[in-house]
């Protein structure tokens, strides 16, 4: 049983999220805003049900699915782009296929020395992001 993902979880580190904006089209003017955001992940599970929320300053973004079960996603916010998604364990990885008109895309979430690991990726370009447990929330 893999440890749990739920939780408030604070960004510490963000590598490569240029090269993954870029691989979306995304303009430099948002860009240069993203990269300075400090990105907060909350995770909840209710019933057979995951609710992922990405917040910031700027904005935010939330998904919800079934794992095994694929659904639509609107990357509404992000790069504004309509793609089936399926999530899935792999191991002690909760991996999210994203399939559109961006080849190899995706991300995969998983939890290693407390922290919350994220890697997204999209066309070769790989972001990778850490975050650390908020207590207070
Ligand atoms: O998370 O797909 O946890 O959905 C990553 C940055 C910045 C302006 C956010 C908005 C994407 C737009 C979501 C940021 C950069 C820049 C506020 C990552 C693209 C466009 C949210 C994500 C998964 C896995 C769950």
């Amino acid at each position: 049983m893999p440890a749990s993902l739920c939780g408030t979880w604070d960004m510490i580190s963000n590598v490569n999220l240029e090269g993954y904006m870029i691989t979306l089209g995304i303009s430099p003017f948002m860009r240069k805003i993203a990269l300075r955001l400090r990105l907060r992940k909350v995770i909840e599970e209710q019933g057979d049900q995951y609710i992922i929320k990405t917040t910031s300053s700027f904005r935010n973004y939330a998904v919800s699915f079934r794992v095994g079960q694929e659904f639509k996603e609107f990357t509404h916010g992000l790069d504004n782009r309509h793609v089936k998604s399926l999530v899935t364990w792999e191991g002690n990885k909760l991996v999210c296929e994203q399939i559109g008109e961006k080849k190899n895309r995706g991300w995969a979430h998983w939890i290693e020395d407390d922290k919350l690991h994220l890697e997204l990726y999209c066309e070769g370009q790989v972001c990778k992001q850490v975050f650390k447990k908020n207590v207070n929330e």
